[in-house]
Formats: structure tokens, C-alpha cells, sequence
């Protein structure tokens, strides 16, 4: 039976975040013994950096102007992720939970617990009592090694990763469109485009380093987009700024691509050649004149027109989006209704012309590529397809029958443990307490766990409800390679070994496979063999990574897949010649009607609630809380409003005011801002307890990609304190 776990007073008194400003702070910085060429553990731009090492610790950094994406410059996380790996608060040893919190034990220890457990739950409940959860914030090869970890050693259909918050959406609409799930272009291209599209992302924010991409783009004359419905700092330099109401941005993709059919700004002889499924589409559109559009998107109908017509004639053009458009109950539909708008004019697949999601996290690409989804095997395989199947089978020398099918996906996988379905859990690079909606159900699945096991470097929220707590590595701590948002392979160097008793994470998992007695499956020496390993598993698959070695990745400064063979130079615009990749080569247009949020405003809840990201930290915040000059530029969660709505409640900025919605309330300071709609207010989540952002939002997901709906729910605000009728109404601007 699992201990309880620590009250969470106690586990912040004594594990809680320690505020750490470096090695540089205060005193005399170490001279570097050497220099090491590596990439930002953060965001998917991934740039290049310079670690400096002194006595096998990470001191501080230099900029590696040769690498062409960010040639030497950094944001703010960039310049201060060296201050990990000295940190105070890194685990230095695999802990058990015994009655009094966490001890450290041995790795022999610590190991065999997690065994016996996976054996006693297994032979209990069924293989798919334990489940596996990833992220996206690993290496290539330890995506590939969790994937077959979970299919081969522990068999269980229940393995999928934190990706599943954050890019699914996209994924299916690209797979569902284009054949294929990347970026169709490199970043090179965007200064190229003569009109950009750019929608639900804070480029400014999150993805701090593309900004210069885009402000090329308009220093050569490009017109820009921005649709989100806050001003964010991109949208302050856009020409045309569209506010959309949460929620509704298949509506607004629809209105535009009507205004563009009218006036005959579509590519007819591309649509012809290259398409299917146009007919459905202008079927669909023309139910969405600007002023049926108007009414339900809050964008002015003169605006969707306009934009119409910077998009529809322009020469060159690339549309981006993320995660405002994708976090949604129909965050695939959104995305394909706007990837309808890049198809109708032809304009893909030459430079300058094409389309992107702009990819979360540090390998948010190659994290979904070979094998931790539930639904996928290595080469972006499919799990239900018996070709597939039967390759990934012979390659890793298993009958097809023993590789389990599609299991749950990373929410259902939490819902599942709630209600006792999954009894143990493996869990690394992911902290779902602070990162799922609806935190206190998480919270509640978590305590009902009879054996939970989680890597982490520094303790997170979720690891106090673990049982075993293993102490793994941090990215300048393991050799490996990621794949960027643009699709590049590129090489990340192990910069010192990790500290104290902590190991690198694939040893680990090797080493739990190794105890349930599959040595020959798992037989590598350096992560090079894993690479070697899921560069062939991938041949011929759907994300092809196998004429890619070390060797070359290193000398190219990466290589874009796909790659299928050794004298192949990579491919970094995808679709060129017009070819897509189903099998007849045409390009799919599918568009939708609009339908509303899982949960849309009432006049109980007349507010919308929105969640997303600041820019000084990163997701869960287990590493950015820890970095005292990231937490002093953002200390605490916010309530960004507008005065027209504060004023509604007799709220000033700074005043405390409570958030509720029909999952949870906390209480956080106001920040008043013109640059948000008056019907909308904006939490960004980084933070736990009882000023968690996923306390109030909804865990709904959408069909298909079974992505939850983080960018929409209904919320009502008053002052903290305040009697209960007190809270704002619906605005109609
Ligand atoms: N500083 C920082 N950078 C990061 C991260 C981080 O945590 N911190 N995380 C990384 C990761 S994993 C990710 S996924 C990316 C996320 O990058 P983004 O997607 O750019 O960031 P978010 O803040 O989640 O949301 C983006 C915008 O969507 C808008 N939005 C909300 N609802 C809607 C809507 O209905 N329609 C439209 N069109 N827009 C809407 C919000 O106002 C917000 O400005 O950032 C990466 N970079
Ligand atoms: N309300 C709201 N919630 C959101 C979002 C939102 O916009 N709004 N965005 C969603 C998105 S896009 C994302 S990507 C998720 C992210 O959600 P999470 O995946 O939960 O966030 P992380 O902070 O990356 O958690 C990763 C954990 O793994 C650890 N870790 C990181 N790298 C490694 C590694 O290489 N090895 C090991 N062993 N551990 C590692 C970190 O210390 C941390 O504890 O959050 C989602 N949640
Ligand atoms: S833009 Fe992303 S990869 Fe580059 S320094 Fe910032 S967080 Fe790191
Ligand atoms: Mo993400």
C-alpha cells in the first residue's frame, strides 16, 4: 500500500524551491576549463550555446555565433539555464519514501523497489495496470528508448508523454493535410514571405529568438497578421490585429477564406493538380460572410476583409501558429481551417512560401517522432497499421502479437489511475500535477497510486506523491541529439557527468529493463548506439532519420529529415514539386463548421479564462522557479485584465481578486492591461498549489488529438474578499 504523501506544507519546507543567482553572483566567476558546443535546454528554436566548464560544473556560457538559427543571441532563459546543474536543490541520489518524507538509498536499492513493483501490480492487475509517461523535453534517444521500454520490457499499451499537452493538435491536422507531421519549412524562409499569418502564438515570449526572423520579414516589406486575443508584444509591430474571442478561430480562418473565394484570390490550376476536398470547403465557407463571421469571432467583419486582402494576392506568404490555436476541444479543427487558407493559394513548398507550428518544447519534434505516443511506433510509425507492426516487430526481434495496441493518452492515463485502472505509474520529464487541467483530480489520482517511480533533477511537485524518486540528468549532463522546430537534427554534447550518485536517464531505464530480464534487447554502451538503433528502426517510415549519423549531424549543424540515406543532404522545405505525402501526393482541404468551446461564458461564469506562458518561465516551472533572476522578473501568477472589466468589480492593479470557474478558485493579484479583450482574462500556469492556473481549467478533450482544452473555459473574477454577485459580465465590445 502506498504511504501517503508528504502534507504539501512540509514537502516546500523541505524540499520546496531554493532561489539559486549562480556561480557568476557575488563572487569571482571560475575560470572555464573548457568551452562546449551545445544547444538551450528550453524552447524548440533550440539554439546553439557555448557551456563553460570548470572542474566538471557548469559555470556559466558564451554565445556560438556560428550556429545559423540564433547566431549568438539568447532570451532570457537562455542566458541563465547554465545555473542547473550547480544548483542546490539537484538530486544527488535516488530516494524512498519512507513515513517521515524522502531518504536516499542506494541505486540497487531504490531500483529493485521499482521492479517488484511493476511485477507485483502486473501479475495483479495486467500489463496495462503500469503505465509509462514521457516528455518531449528528452533526447531522440531516450524517446525511442521509453517507447520500446514500454512495448518490449514492460508491454503495456499505456505509455504516452507530455507532447499530448502541447503539439497533438497540430500533428493530426498535419498528418491529416499534408501526409506528414513537420513544419514544411525552415526558419530561413519566413524573411522571405511577403505576408505572414500568425496566430495564437506570443512569438515575443516563447519563442523570443524567431522575432528577428519576423522582423526581417517586415523589414523587407512583409505585411503581418496577428490574431490572439490579447496584444501581445508581436502584435504591437503587426499591421493588422485581429482580437479573436477565445475559441473561435476555425470561424475566423472560415470568414477569411470566403472573402478570398469572392474576389477570386485562389489558386485554381494549384487546387486542380496538387488538392483534394476543395468543393466541401467552399461549401462550408460560404456560410461565413464577414458579418456572420463578425458576430461570432468579435474580430470587426472591415478587419477579416482586409486581412483577405493582404493574404489573398500577396506574392510569398507563411502562416504560423501555436498553441492559441491548438489547446482547444477542436484544436485540430482549428488548425486544418487554417491550413486551408496556405492551400488555397498554392503558396507552399518554395521559398518564402509554407507554413509551420511553431514547436514547444526543447525537442517538441523529435519527442514525437519515435515511439513514447501511445498510438506510434519509431519512424513515426503507426501503431494499428500491420505493416508498420510487423516491421517494428522483426527489427526489434518480438512477435507482432506481443506489441501492445493504442492505449490512453497522457490525460486519460491520469483519469484511468483516478478511477483504478492504472495502479503504477513510471513517469520522466513530465510533472503533470502542475501541467494537467483540473489539478485537484490529478492530485487525487496521484495519492491513489499503489507504486509510483519518477526521474526528475530537481524534486517536483508530482515526485511527492512518488514512492521512489530516481535521481536522472539534466540535458548538459547526457550526449544525444534533438530535433528543432524546424525540423533539424541537431547534436547536443555532454558538457560534465552528472553529480553526486544521479545518472544519466537512459541508463536508468536500461538498468530497470536489465533487472526485468531483457539484457539483449537493451544492450547499449552510449547513447551513439541508441541513435544508431532508431536511425534504422525509422528507415523507410514516415519520419526517415536513417542516412543520419553523429558524425554528420555535427558537421552540418544538423540535418532535416526526412534523411533516408547516407549521401541524402537532408530536406528542409518539405513538399517541394508539389508532393505530398499521401500516397496519391495531393495535398487533403477539410473544413468545419464552427462549434463552440467544451465550455463556453454564461451568465453564471461570464468571463473567458485563458492560460499560457510569460517569458522569464518555462512550463511547470520545476527548473525556472529555482532561478532567482528569472523568478525576480516574474514572481508570482497574475490576472491580466482589462480596466474596462476591473472597473466592473472595483478592481485597481495590483488588488488581490479570485479566479473561479466550476473546477477550483485561487487568489492572485490583478495586472490591468488595455491589451487584452474586456470579455477575456489570462492566468499563465507556471506555478503549483493554491495559485495553479490548472485548478480552474477544464479538462475536456478534443476528439482526435485528445489535447485538452487549456485556451478556453468559462471563468467568473471578483475582488478577493468580495460577496459572490460582485463578479464581472459578459462584454459586448
Ligand atoms: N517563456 C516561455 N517560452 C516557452 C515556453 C514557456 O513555458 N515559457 N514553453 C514552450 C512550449 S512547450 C510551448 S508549447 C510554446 C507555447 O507558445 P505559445 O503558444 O506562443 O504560448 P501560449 O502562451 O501558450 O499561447 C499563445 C497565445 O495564444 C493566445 N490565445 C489564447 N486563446 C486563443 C484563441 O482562442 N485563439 C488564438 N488565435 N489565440 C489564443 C494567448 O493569448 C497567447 O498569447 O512556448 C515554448 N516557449
Ligand atoms: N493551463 C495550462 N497548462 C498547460 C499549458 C498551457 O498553456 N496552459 N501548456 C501545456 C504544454 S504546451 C506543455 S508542453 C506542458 C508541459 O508540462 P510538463 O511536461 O509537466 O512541464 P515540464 O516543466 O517540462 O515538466 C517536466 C518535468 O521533467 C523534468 N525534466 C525536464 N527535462 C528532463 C530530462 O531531460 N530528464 C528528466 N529526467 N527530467 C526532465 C523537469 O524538471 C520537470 O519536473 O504543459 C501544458 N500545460
Ligand atoms: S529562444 Fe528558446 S532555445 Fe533560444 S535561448 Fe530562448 S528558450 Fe532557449
Ligand atoms: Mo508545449
Amino acid at each position: 500500500m502506498a504511504i501517503p504523501a508528504l502534507e504539501e506544507r512540509e514537502f516546500i519546507e523541505r524540499f520546496g524551491p531554493t532561489l539559486h543567482y549562480g556561480p557568476m553572483h557575488g563572487g569571482e566567476r571560475p575560470k572555464p576549463d573548457t568551452h562546449v558546443r551545445t544547444h538551450c535546454c528550453f524552447c524548440g528554436v533550440q539554439c546553439g550555446i557555448q557551456l563553460e566548464v570548470h572542474d566538471n560544473k557548469v559555470v556559466g556560457f558564451e554565445p556560438w555565433e556560428e550556429f545559423p538559427v540564433n547566431r549568438g543571441m539568447l532570451c532570457p532563459k537562455g542566458v541563465k539555464r547554465y545555473m542547473q546543474n550547480g544548483h542546490p536543490d539537484r538530486l544527488l541520489a535516488p530516494m524512498v519514501r519512507t513515513p517521515r518524507g524522502f531518504d536516499a538509498t542506494g541505486w540497487d536499492d531504490a531500483l529493485n523497489r521499482t521492479v517488484a513493483a511493476i511485477h507485483r501490480i502486473q501479475a495483479r492487475h495486467g500489463k496495462d495496470a503500469f503505465a509509462v509517461l514521457g516528455g518531449a523535453s528528452m533526447t531522440n534517444e531516450k524517446a525511442y528508448l521509453l517507447g520500446k521500454f514500454a512495448r518490449v520490457a514492460l508491454k503495456t499499451a499505456n505509455i504516452d508523454y507530455n507532447g499530448r499537452l502541447c503539439m497533438v493538435s497540430a500533428g493530426a491536422a498535419n498528418k491529416a493535410a499534408f501526409g506528414v507531421d513537420r513544419s514544411a519549412n525552415p526558419w530561413s524562409d519566413i524573411p522571405l514571405a511577403r505576408a505572414l499569418i500568425i496566430s495564437g502564438a506570443n512569438v515575443g515570449e516563447c519563442f523570443p529568438i524567431l522575432t528577428d526572423y519576423i522582423w526581417r520579414a517586415r523589414d523587407n516589406g512583409a505585411k503581418i497578421i496577428v490574431i490572439d486575443p490579447r496584444m501581445t508584444p508581436i502584435a504591437r509591430t503587426a499591421d493588422l490585429f485581429l482580437p479573436v474571442r477565445p475559441g473561435r478561430d476555425s470561424a475566423l480562418a472560415n470568414g477569411i477564406l470566403h472573402v478570398m473565394i469572392e474576389r477570386g484570390w485562389i489558386d485554381r490550376e494549384f487546387i486542380e493538380a496538387h488538392t483534394v476536398g476543395f468543393d466541401q470547403v467552399s461549401g462550408v465557407v460560404a456560410g461565413y460572410p464577414p458579418d456572420v463571421t463578425e458576430a461570432v469571432t468579435g474580430v470587426p467583419a472591415s478587419s477579416i476583409v482586409r486581412a483577405a486582402e493582404i493574404w489573398g494576392p500577396a506574392e510569398t506568404s507563411m502562416l504560423l501558429h501555436a498553441r492559441g490555436v491548438e489547446h482547444h476541444t477542436k484544436g485540430v479543427e482549428n488548425c486544418r481551417s487554417y491550413i486551408n487558407l496556405v492551400l488555397a493559394t498554392g503558396r507552399i513548398g518554395r521559398p518564402g512560401c509554407g507554413y509551420g507550428t511553431l514547436t514547444g518544447q526543447g525537442n517538441g519534434q523529435g519527442g514525437r517522432e519515435h515511439g513514447q505516443r501511445t498510438n506510434q511506433l519509431p519512424g513515426g510509425r503507426d501503431i494499428e497499421n500491420p505493416e508498420d507492426r510487423r516491421f517494428i516487430a522483426d527489427f526489434w526481434q518480438v512477435p507482432e502479437a506481443e506489441i501492445p495496441h493504442t492505449g490512453l493518452t497522457a490525460c486519460e492515463i491520469i483519469d484511468a489511475i483516478e478511477d483504478g485502472r492504472i495502479r503504477g505509474l513510471l513517469s520522466i520529464s513530465f510533472n503533470p500535477l502542475v501541467s494537467i487541467p483540473d489539478a485537484d483530480r490529478t492530485r487525487a489520482a496521484l495519492g491513489r497510486l499503489e507504486h509510483f517511480t519518477c526521474i526528475d533533477f530537481f524534486l517536483s511537485e508530482t515526485a511527492r506523491y512518488a514512492d521512489v524518486v530516481l535521481a536522472g540528468s539534466l540535458q548538459e549532463e547526457d550526449d544525444g541529439t534533438v530535433t528543432t522546430g524546424e525540423g533539424r537534427c541537431v547534436r547536443l554534447r555532454q558538457a560534465v557527468t552528472p553529480p553526486g550518485e544521479a545518472r544519466v536517464d537512459w541508463e536508468i531505464i536500461v538498468d530497470i529493463a536489465r533487472r526485468l530480464g531483457y539484457d539483449e534487447q537493451f544492450p547499449y554502451a552510449i547513447p551513439k548506439d541508441i541513435f544508431r538503433e532508431l536511425a534504422r528502426a525509422s528507415a523507410g517510415g514516415n519520419v526517415d532519420y536513417s542516412g543520419m549519423d553523429y558524425a554528420r549531424i555535427e558537421e552540418n549543424m544538423g540535418i532535416f529529415w526526412p534523411c533516408p540515406s547516407r549521401g541524402h543532404p537532408g530536406t528542409p522545405r518539405l513538399f517541394e514539386g508539389r508532393r505530398f505525402h499521401h500516397p496519391d501526393g495531393r495535398a487533403r482541404f477539410q473544413a468545419f463548421e464552427y462549434r463552440p468551446p467544451a465550455e463556453d461564458v454564461d451568465a453564471e461564469y461570464p468571463l473567458f479564462l485563458t492560460t499560457g506562458r510569460v517569458v522569464s518561465q518555462y512550463l511547470s516551472g520545476n527548473q525556472t522557479r529555482r532561478i532567482g533572476p528569472l523568478v525576480d522578473q516574474y514572481p508570482e501568477p497574475l490576472c491580466e485584465m482589462h480596466p474596462l472589466s476591473a472597473a466592473r468589480i472595483g478592481v485597481a492593479d495590483g488588488d488581490p481578486v479570485r479566479v473561479e470557474t466550476r473546477r477550483g478558485a485561487i487568489e492572485v493579484p490583478a495586472r490591468l492591461v488595455r491589451t487584452i479583450r474586456p470579455d477575456t482574462v489570462f492566468v499563465p500556469y507556471h506555478w503549483p498549489g493554491p495559485k495553479s492556473a490548472n485548478l480552474l481549467t477544464n479538462r475536456a478533450l478534443d476528439p482526435v488529438s485528445k489535447i485538452p482544452e487549456f485556451k478556453v473555459c468559462a471563468c467568473r473574477v471578483r475582488r478577493a474578499g468580495a460577496s459572490a454577485d460582485a463578479s464581472g459580465t459578459v462584454s459586448d465590445d
